[in-house]
Order: C-alpha cells, then sequence, then structure tokens
C-alpha cells in the first residue's frame, strides 16, 4: 500500500512514503492543521484554499521507522468540489476535517445547510465508496481550542462525533491547529495504522503486494499537473 518503501543504511532501517488527503468543509481548519503539523505554525487569518496544495512532513514513529507523508491540503469551497476525486484516487489515508463550534442551521427560505460535521459524514462515505479499498480515514473536530476557553460554543459533541467514527471504522480526534493540541498525535496515529509491516523493499510494491490498488511504486503527483491547482510543490501556508 505505500507508494515507496525502502530499507535505509542502518540494519532494519525502514522509510515509507504515504499519500494523505485533507477534506472538510470550508475554513474548519484543513490548511491550519497541515501548516501546524508541516511547520509548527498557525495564522489567525488564513486566505481560503484555491484548488489545492501540496505539502510533504517526515515522521519518526521508532529508532527504525520513518514515515513520510505526500499530503494534498484540499479546497473545501463548494465550486472545487468536484476536483476532490483527483486528489484522492490512490491516497493511502485521509483526514476528513470539521469545526467543533459550528452547527447546522436554518437558511434562507427555509433551506437546511448542513453542520461541517455532516459535511464530514459525507467525505466519509464519498471515500468509502470510491477511494482506494484500504484507505485510513481520520476524523478531526478541529478548534477545541475555542471551546475550551468558551464551553457553550460547542455545537458537536465529541461523543456523538466519536460513535460516528467507531461505527464508520475511523480514528477520530479532537485538535486545535491553534494551540497543536492533538495534531501530531492525529498524524502519529494515521502512520502507525498503515500497513508497514507489509512493506518489502523499494520498488517490489506491485499490485497484491504494498501496491495494492496503487498498483506499482511511485507518487501519482498528476492532480499538480493539473492547471485547476496550485501546482505540484506549491503551498499557500
Ligand atoms: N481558533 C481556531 N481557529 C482556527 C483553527 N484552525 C483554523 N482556524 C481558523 O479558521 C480559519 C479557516 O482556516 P483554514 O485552515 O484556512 O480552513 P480550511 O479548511 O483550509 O478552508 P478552505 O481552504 O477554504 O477549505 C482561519 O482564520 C484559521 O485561523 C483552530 O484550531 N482554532
Ligand atoms: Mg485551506
Amino acid at each position: 500500500m505505500a507508494n515507496r518503501v525502502q530499507t535505509g543504511t542502518r540494519p532494519g532501517a525502514r522509510f515509507a512514503q504515504f499519500k494523505l488527503v485533507l477534506l472538510g468543509e470550508s475554513a474548519v481548519g484543513k490548511s491550519s492543521l497541515v501548516l501546524r503539523f508541516v511547520k509548527d505554525q498557525f495564522d489567525d487569518y488564513r486566505e481560503s484554499t484555491i484548488g489545492a496544495a501540496f505539502l510533504t512532513q517526515t515522521i519518526s514513529l521508532d529508532d527504525t521507522t520513518t514515515v513520510k507523508f505526500e499530503i494534498w491540503d484540499t479546497a473545501g469551497q463548494e465550486r472545487y468540489k468536484s476536483l476532490a476525486p483527483m486528489y484522492y484516487r490512490n491516497a493511502n489515508c485521509a483526514v476528513v476535517v470539521y469545526d467543533i463550534t459550528q452547527a447546522s442551521k436554518m437558511k434562507k427560505w427555509l433551506t437546511y445547510a448542513q453542520s461541517s460535521l455532516d459535511k464530514a459524514k459525507s467525505w466519509v462515505k464519498e471515500l468509502q465508496r470510491q477511494a482506494n479499498e484500504n484507505i485510513i480515514i481520520a476524523l478531526a473536530g478541529n478548534k477545541a481550542d475555542l471551546v475550551a476557553a468558551q464551553p457553550d460554543k460547542r455545537a458537536i459533541q465529541a461523543a456523538d462525533a466519536e460513535a460516528y467514527a467507531r461505527e464508520a471504522g475511523l480514528l477520530f480526534f479532537e485538535t486545535s491547529a491553534k494551540t497543536a493540541d492533538n495534531v501530531r498525535d492525529l498524524f502519529t496515529a494515521i502512520a502507525k495504522k498503515l500497513p508497514l509491516d507489509q512493506a518489502g523493499p523499494r520498488g517490489l510494491g506491485g499490485r497484491g503486494g504494498m501496491g495494492g490498488r496503487m498498483g506499482g511504486t511511485g507518487v501519482d503527483l498528476r492532480p499538480g499537473e493539473s492547471s485547476a491547482t496550485q501546482g505540484a510543490g506549491a503551498c499557500n501556508c
């Protein structure tokens, strides 16, 4: 399943590379979580993502195991929704983000606006239907700092989201990109669930082995070549 796995110079050392995609409604904090994870920074005022941004981050799971995430941070605005399959295609793992302070509400003309958790659930359904069949999905309820300061700001109970996550087979964390609470834990938990033990030497990850539906080796960066994205390697962090 890993895109690339190689044995290192140290005996027993392993390096694996995985494609991760972030999905969720606009303004829930996807880019902020990535910025915290990759650069350990936070911006109070962030521009909404256009298309998608690509970043990488490497973490050590233990003395011998290193995991590199190739991260596609998608744009949550409705007008970019049709691009999402390009980014979750062949993803090994996904973080689906919602904002724990944002409830569903009635809009004008009695139309119903979904909560960001409802939106997250529909992303999970879509991933389970259309993405890599072994994809590891984590649900992240972000902006936990806001409810720590003012508990009445909480709109989504952690217990409800956790029960849903358990039922759907997802990892679950409440996070704060602002304070960094649980951000590293979230990505580490994903890395630990990825099938490192099935890793073979670099170049051998074909179908039926590490390749799974990914087939072959190498990272599929095709979305980065699309004019609709901010480009491979581009980052609006
Ligand atoms: N208090 C608080 N604010 C946050 C947190 N995460 C993000 N924000 C703020 O929420 C706003 C939106 O954050 P983004 O990271 O741009 O959201 P996004 O999900 O990437 O939005 P799109 O790119 O439009 O899909 C910004 O003003 C952030 O500063 C958090 O954990 N706590
Ligand atoms: Mg963004």
